[in-house]
């Protein structure tokens, strides 16, 4: 058996002895003629080889070591630097079970197409078998996907966002678990003798979940959530399907535990659109006045809630890393971030420094003299004026292991998950959307997130100020309908002997000289510790036409001047802007009006009453 030295063992020998799964590999490989075969075993040595491997043929650039111990720099292509949503499918057999927020094509047809889009797409490159569980290995909650793919870019972020390598392998031998097939080719096939190109992809992309097979196809793309199949597409659009069919719940919410002077720790999953501050949440420090308090982080991006023997809700982060947007990430706004991310860590489409170090916009206060920007141009300061050029592209990413953050909650990987006391929506909104407030019960709380959403703050012209509707923050990531999803909710109540409290917050109003109200981040600690008191049935508050909301006094003030006369502007209930607002929750519910469950609207017609 030939040995390869690079990697120690003839990495072409399969890695399990599970014949559906070797009988699926053996018949990937003969659609997508690979040049090569490669088992992952998940090794440090085998990642430190694709590493160098990538480092040669230029996908990779290994950072200053002394700096940045373990890291890589990584450019991707200019047009591949997101997820691509018009190119993402949910193809169940009906397309009434897809619903209008997803796009839709025949599992016929699109298999059809599907077979010639693969047929020979990997050829000149090494296929890699990637095994993965989502969730902790053995857990009762964790999922099980093997990827192929093409990329190796793809196997290395993968090591760091989900468990891989030959512990899955055993598992998918000993158990009957079933397992995802997940199949990924950049689409950019090699010609004998044919250059490679640091980033190859292709112009046409396809990001497809058949929700029925638990198959997910994923073609033409090397970025993110496009390529990095556990994450989005399996951990939410097919884990959404699977949930609902098995009574449990695949939330995009981040996972935090908070832990009083006393020992009390209370574990609350939030839910946020983007460019609201999930990580930085997920991560936050208590501020002065808060001394004995500790914030732990769960997971930043997605939750699996499931019911437990006694009925309540227990969650698992089921990622193993953070992929993070790395552009106003510092120091200031996230410490726990900035430690995590010093090591072991890739860095996607940043900015490279002269002293082979990493930089983005928002990193320091002062940018650096000079540095190549993601695009690989030479970039100043000076530069960045005259033409606008952003040194880091706004969608840059670290990709680093959950295990570094400092804040990492002891009880992270627990098989059986955190118990949960309290659920967050919230959104990003100038005017209408208090600080907090609590849902009266558990319809309300699911009328609260379903309802959730933020102002576009860059859009297209005469869409400023307008709400972009985002029901718990999981319109991309849905993989059925988002009525029937809405249901799914209501329904969850009766499994719980005891539902969490539901909440729903905005750190972003504004007063009338369009300055933030709130100062956010750290200070967040002190809505947070009301939310810990109102779940455990503790503080006062007072009812209003939309939740109970605490009073000035409700909050703890210590360390922090904030006048009586801002919190009121902070909390202040707008009559007429909450009809307006109700309006724009009507216009959402017309596009999904046959799949809405009655509890919804019931909940607008109540609160239409209370206004
Ligand atoms: O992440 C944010 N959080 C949550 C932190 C735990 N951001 C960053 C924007 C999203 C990526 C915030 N921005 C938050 C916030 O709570 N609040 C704001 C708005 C804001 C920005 C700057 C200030 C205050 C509020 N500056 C001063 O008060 C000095
Ligand atoms: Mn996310």
């Amino acid at each position: 058996m030939p040995i390869d030295p690079r990697f120690g063992r003839d990495t072409s020998v399969p890695l399990a002895a599970n014949k559906h799964l070797l009988r699926w590999v053996d018949k990937m490989a003969e659609l997508t003629q690979p040049a090569a075969i490669h088992w992952v075993d998940g090794s440090r040595q085998e990642n430190d080889q694709l590493c160098q491997q990538m480092v040669e043929s230029g996908t990779f650039i290994r950072l200053n070591q002394d700096l940045w111990p373990g890291c890589y720099y990584a450019r991707s292509d200019a047009s591949d630097v997101a997820r691509v949503e018009d190119r993402t499918f949910i193809c169940s057999y009906s397309k009434d079970n897809a619903g209008p927020t997803n796009n839709w094509v025949h599992p016929d047809e699109m298999r059809r197409k599907l077979k010639s889009l693969f047929e020979g797409a990997m050829r000149g490159r090494t296929m890699y078998v990637l095994p993965y569980s989502m969730g902790p290995i053995g857990s009762p909650m964790s999922q099980i996907g093997v990827q192929l793919t093409d990329s190796p870019y793809a196997v290395v972020n993968m090591r760091i966002m989900a468990r891989t390598g030959i512990e899955v392998f055993r598992e998918i031998d000993r158990d009957s678990k079933r397992v995802v097939p997940c199949m990924h080719t950049v689409g950019a096939p090699l010609a004998p003798g044919q250059a490679d190109v640091p980033w190859p992809c292709n112009k046409e992309k396809y990001i497809v979940h058949f929700p029925e097979r638990r198959e997910i196809w994923s073609y033409g793309s090397g970025y993110g959530g496009n390529a990095l199949l556990g994450k989005k597409c399996f951990a939410l659009r097919i884990a959404s399907n699977i949930a609902r069919d098995e009574g449990w719940m695949a939330e995009h919410m981040l996972i935090l535990g908070v832990e009083s002077p006393g020992g009390e720790k209370t574990y609350v999953a939030a839910a946020f659109p983007s460019a609201c501050g999930k990580t930085n949440f997920a991560m936050m420090i208590p501020p002065e006045g808060f001394e004995g308090w500790r914030v732990w982080t769960v997971g930043d991006d997605i939750a699996w809630i499931k019911p437990d023997a006694s009925g309540r809700l227990r969650a698992i982060n089921p990622e193993a890393g953070f992929f993070g947007v790395a552009p106003g990430t510092s120091d200031k706004t996230n410490p726990n971030a900035m430690a995590t991310l010093r090591r072991n860590t890739v860095f996607t489409n940043v900015a490279l420094t002269p002293e082979g170090g990493v930089w983005w916009e928002g990193m320091t206060d002062d940018p650096p003299a000079e540095c190549i920007d993601w695009q690989g141009n030479r970039w100043t300061p000076q530069i960045a004026r005259e033409t606008g050029a952003k040194a880091a592209h706004p969608n840059a990413r670290f990709t680093a292991p959950a295990s570094q953050c400092p804040t990492i909650d002891p009880a992270w990987e627990d098989p059986e998950g955190v118990p949960l006391s309290a659920i967050i929506f919230g959104g990003r909104r100038a005017t209408t959307m208090p600080l907090v407030f609590q849902a009266f019960n558990w319809g309300a709380g699911v009328y609260a997130g379903a309802t959730m959403g933020s102002e576009m703050t860059v859009a297209a012209a005469g869409t400023i100020g307008k709400v972009r509707r985002d029901p718990m923050a999981m319109l991309p990531f849905c993989g059925y309908h988002m009525g029937d999803y809405f249901r799914h909710w209501i329904k969850m109540q009766r499994s719980l002997s005891e539902t969490p409290r539901v909440f729903h917050v905005n750190w972003f109003r504004k007063d009338s000289e369009g300055n933030f109200i709130w100062p956010g981040f750290g200070q967040n600690m002190r809505v947070l510790k009301w939310i810990v008191d109102r779940a455990h049935g503790r503080s006062l508050s007072r009812e209003t036409p939309i939740g109970w909301m605490p009073r000035y006094d409700d909050i703890e003030w210590s360390g922090l001047d904030f006048p009586r006369e801002k919190f009121d502007e902070l909390q202040a209930f707008d009559r007429n802007a909450w009809r307006t607002e109700v309006l724009g929750h009507e216009e959402l519910f017309i596009d999904l009006h046959d799949h809405l469950p009655k509890e919804l609207v019931y909940e607008r017609e109540l609160l239409i009453c209370r206004l």
